[in-house]
Parts: C-alpha cells; structure tokens; sequence
C-alpha cells in the first residue's frame, strides 16, 4: 500500500515544481490549512454552543457565542495577518479591505475570502464553507497597496480553493496546474490527499438552481430549465442544496451545472465576483468545465469594486453549451 499524503507534504512537493516561487505562497496555503481545521472544529460544535453556554464554558473572549461566520472571519484574518506572505485581505464579511504590514507594504499576495458561505445553512445542520482566492500584487513591494491591487482580473488567480465543511471536511485547490483534493482525518485533524487530479464528468447530469428565481430569470434560463425537466427521463435531476460549495463539489464529483441568474429585480444576480464566483470559476476550468456570466467568462471580468455580484453558471462543458446554445436561440444579449 502506498503512502498517504498530508496536504502539507503536497504543498512541499508542489513547491518544487515551481523552483521561481519563494517560500511565501506555500507558508501561505499552511496557513489557510490551519485556519480551516480551527474553523471547522468550531464548526462541528456548532448545535453545542448554546448548550456549552449554558453551562458557562465560554472563553475569555466570549467565542461560543459568536456567530460561526463572524468567528470564520476572525480566525483567517488572525492566521493570515500573521503570516509574512499576505500583503492585504478582501474578505465578504468586511466592509472595505484590510491592509497588512504598514500599508500591505510586505508581503507578495493578497488574498479574497468567503468565510463561511452559505451561513443561513448553519442552524440547520447542512454543509457549508470556506472559499478563497490569491492573488500576487501589482503595486511594487514597499509601497502600500492600493485598488488595482484587489481589483484584478479571476485570469490573474495564483491559487483558488475551497473548505467544505460537510459530513466529512475536504480542503479543494488549485495553483493552476489541475485540482486536488484533501479530506481531514478528524482523529489527527490531519488533511490527506484523497481526490487527486479531480475533473468534471465530460457530461453533466444534475441542475441546481433555486428554482423560485426561474419565473424573473432570462429567457435563455428558463428555457435551458426547460429542457432539463423534459429530459428527466434520461436521468437528468435537480439538486440544490442552497449552499455554493457544497452543490458545486457535488457537481464537480458527478457532474453538473450550477445557475445562480441575473433576474429583474437583481440583474447583478446575487453571488460576488471576488469571492465567489473567480474562485470557483478557475477551480472548475483547471477541473476542465466552465463559468459565465450573462455575456461572458468570469474569469475576463474586469472587476470594478470589491463586492460586486455577478450572475454565475458553472460546471459541465456539455451542460454550458447547451445553456450557450440557449442564450444565442432566444433574444437575450449573447
Ligand atoms: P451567503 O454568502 O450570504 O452565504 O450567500 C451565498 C449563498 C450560496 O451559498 C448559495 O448558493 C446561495 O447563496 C443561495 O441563495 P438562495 O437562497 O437565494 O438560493
Ligand atoms: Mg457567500
């Protein structure tokens, strides 16, 4: 039998790969491991909280009754601003970012995070997670950074991934060379290499949308839904959990297709750009599948403020051309 691989040793390994990348990013990802396995220890204890209040075991700092998404929040801005590699932070629970190291004058990267998404999950014990991405700085060591630096391009990602926090923890990621992914041991809270090289099934047989939205979306959805529901007989089925990670794994490992549309009222959708849909964007085309928006790859979207949304159809190739196709037969913009 062959050795396991802890997600450190890959880490190390990868490094070798690339001989021009310093030390940074891969102190970096360490971190982001850490964050998670802390963050999902909180996260598994969750339905105790109260019940641990009660009994008055909170710490100094009063955590067990933070809510979980503030508590993820708290936990990668720590770990990460401690490190020396992350120049600055643009995360979905802040309102602006944070700089890092007099300005975010040090440190090679900046990084966008998701906390906990999916956090409306959290009370009713369904899966949830972490998604973040990285990027290298524009503006030259030693000077702050500025918005060019948060506001680039998803073409640009040096490492996209994700922690699910489901009915066992994985950690999903990309530097852009494939997609791997890591499962926690929870009796060494250890992640090892279980899903290597992961790619998308070549066709894809599950939608997941949130099909109250169907009736406001564009007509090119209504009409690719359409056709999924007459093709039921050939296997095709709904599946949305109301959790991005989650139904987007789920579709990565099964294949599928993931619609979050532009509708009336939110022609921007509801998902954001930078720490949403980029990061999986990158993850599912080095996975070999797909993401648009209305008009366009993601990951060419030029952003222009940190907490822009964007409309978000990920996963298959064979179900992306049938929503294409879609799009170009019906009078929407495409
Ligand atoms: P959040 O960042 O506030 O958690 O919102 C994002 C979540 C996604 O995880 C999920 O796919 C989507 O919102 C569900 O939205 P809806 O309830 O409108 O279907
Ligand atoms: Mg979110």
């Amino acid at each position: 039998m062959s050795k396991a691989i802890t997600l450190q040793e890959f880490i190390m390994d990868s490094q070798a790969e690339f001989p021009f990348v310093s030390g940074q990013l891969t102190r970096l990802l360490s971190d982001i491991g850490v964050a998670a396995k802390i963050v999902n220890h909180q996260v598994n204890r969750a339905g105790l909280a109260g019940i641990l209040g009660q009994s008055g075991s909170q710490n100094a700092h009063n955590e067990d009754q933070q809510k979980l998404d503030v508590f993820a929040d708290s936990t990668f801005m720590r770990i990460l601003t401690a490190g020396k590699s992350v120049a600055g932070i643009g995360s979905e629970e802040q309102d602006d970012y944070i700089l890092c190291h007099d300005h975010g004058k040090e440190g090679k990267y900046v990084v966008m995070i998701d906390p906990l998404d999916g956090s409306s999950n959290i009370d009713v014990n369904v899966s949830i997670g972490t998604i973040f991405s990285i990027y290298r700085r524009v503006t030259p060591l030693g000077a702050p950074l500025s918005d060019q630096d948060f506001l680039q391009q998803g073409t640009e990602q040096v490492v996209a991934g994700y922690i699910l926090y489901g009915s066992s923890t994985m950690l999903v990621y990309t530097t852009g060379t494939g997609v791997n992914g890591f499962t926690m041991d929870p009796a060494i809270g250890e992640f090892f290499l279980s899903h290597p090289a992961m790619k998308f099934p070549e066709t894809g047989m599950i939608y997941s949308i949130n099909d109250a939205l169907l009736d406001a979306s564009p007509p090119a959805v209504q009409k690719f839904i359409g056709g999924c529901r007459e093709a039921q007989g050939l296997g095709l089925k709904a599946r949305y959990i109301g959790s991005l990670v989650t139904d987007f794994h789920r579709n990565l490992i099964k294949g599928g297709l993931y619609l979050y549309p532009s509708t009336k009222s939110n022609p921007e959708g509801k998902l954001r750009l930078m720490y949403e849909c980029n990061p999986l964007a990158f993850i599912a085309q080095q996975a070999g599948g797909h993401a648009e928006d209305d008009s366009s790859n993601i990951l060419d979207i030029q952003p222009t403020s940190l907490h822009q949304r964007s409309p978000f159809y990920v996963g298959s190739l064979n179900m992306i051309q049938g929503l294409r196709s879609c799009w170009m037969s019906t009078a929407d913009p495409k």
